[in-house]
């Protein structure tokens, strides 16, 4: 089983994550974790925060002479703003001597769609910022690490995951399914949005430069494509090993995210059946099985089953909720009217959210591909993936000859 945890405040010292559960002898690249944690910081519409940090993952234990150990792998990733924030962020009883940066109030204007109310109510806090700086979406630079070592794994059975952004607010693209795994792919490092197709990508920029104007900050939608995926991960047998519900709880726990669709997502409740689902016909020499689907609209899984098309699955993100022109509230302290609290923050970051989903849905698939081919040594789990893919092209070639 692979899973790990995450500790860190947005504004504290670090973020730190344990990853269970890596095969030993997997190949770590740092630079490869490097490469996502920067892909997630960029993006048009992000605040000043990012031109702040630059996130490194320093890994902790479980590597050793840049392969796996088996062992808990643990990573850190420094907040160059710290600095900024000791006088705020300190852990100890009283301000330690020399603590640098401001000396911050105390929030007490909950954010509406912010967990701020929620964790005044449930943890009793009675400053807020104790709410906001574990709620912060910083949090998801560890994530992005772990999904960097994640993928490195998926590797080894030969699938690759990218992302593209569908929509900011109206602006979208028309047909996202027609969007190649081949075509996400190449899309240059350097676009402000990560879009497929430039001109709805410079109605985005529109949207979201209106919406900073106005003080406001937009959403959009974002889909993972992961290609190469083994056909038959997952299971149909028992719902919580269903990998369509496994992948929807690992979107969905990104912050912000409200809805998940996989394939042609909700639209399948638009249209009959004949419209929806993928016809079989004989494959070619390329299938992972034996047939092949003309169509994608189940987004490579059927029966909570991998089958071998590639895995395509959309978050939808609702609008940041610190707003610069705020919502109505209540100051807490004084339980009188008062407008919310405005913080510095970013008028957009779909872009990063899709990295995220990357990262999560990487993470769900080594994890399936651990539980299905053995969990002990990239070896092992090599050999065995191999052994069930020549197996099952031969049960589909054993039917030709016959
Ligand atoms: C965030 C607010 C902003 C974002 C932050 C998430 O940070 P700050 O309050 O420091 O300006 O930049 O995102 C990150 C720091 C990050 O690494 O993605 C929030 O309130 O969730």
């Amino acid at each position: 089983m692979l899973r790990f945890l995450t500790a860190g405040e947005s504004h504290g010292k670090a973020l730190v994550t344990i990853i269970d559960g890596v095969p030993a002898g997997l190949a770590i690249d740092l630079d490869a974790i490097t490469v996502d944690l920067r892909r997630r910081q960029t993006g048009y519409g992000r605040g000043r925060r990012m031109a702040i940090e630059s996130d490194r993952a320093e890994p902790l234990s479980g590597v050793r002479h840049g392969l796996s150990t088996g062992g808990p792998i643990a990573l850190l990733i420094p907040n160059k703003d710290w600095e900024n924030w000791q006088r705020t962020m300190y852990v100890e009883p009283e301000m330690p001597a020399g603590a640098s940066g401001t000396d911050r109030p105390p929030v007490t204007r909950p954010r509406p769609g912010h967990a701020d109310l929620a964790g005044f109510v449930k943890y009793g806090h009675e400053d807020m910022r104790n709410v906001l700086e574990r709620a912060s979406a910083r949090e998801t630079a560890a994530r992005v690490a772990v999904g960097a070592i994640a993928r490195q794994l998926l590797r080894t059975v030969g699938a690759e995951i990218v992302s593209h952004v569908i929509s900011i607010g109206p602006a979208a693209v028309a047909d996202p399914l027609a969007i190649t795994f081949e075509r996400a792919r190449a899309i240059s490092g350097d676009t402000p949005l990560h879009c497929a197709d430039p001109a709805v990508e410079q109605q985005m920029i529109a949207e979201i430069d209106r919406a900073r104007d106005a003080g406001d900050t937009m959403g959009g939608s974002f889909e993972v494509i992961a290609h190469g995926v083994p056909p038959g991960l997952g299971s149909y047998v028992q719902w919580d090993r269903k990998l369509d519900g496994r992948l929807a709880q690992a979107m969905m726990s990104i912050p912000a995210i409200k809805a998940v669709g996989i394939g042609r997502g909700p639209a399948v409740a638009d249209v009959p059946g004949s419209r929806v689902h993928d016809e079989i016909v004989p494959g070619g020499a390329d299938s992972p099985v034996g047939v092949r689907r003309p169509t994608n609209n189940a987004g490579g899984l059927e029966g909570g089953v991998t089958n071998g098309e590639d895995l395509r699955i959309t978050g939808y993100m609702k609008p940041i909720s610190t707003l610069m022109k705020p919502l109505r509230s209540v100051d807490l302290a004084t339980m009188t009217e008062s407008p919310a609290t405005v913080e510095r923050s970013d008028v957009c970051a779909v872009p990063a959210a899709a990295v995220v989903g990357e990262a999560m849905v990487a993470v769900v698939l080594a994890d399936a591909v651990i539980e299905k081919f053995g969990g002990d040594s990239i070896e092992e789990l090599v050999a065995n993936f191999k052994a069930f893919r020549e197996r099952t092209a031969l049960r589909f070639k054993e039917r030709h000859i016959r």
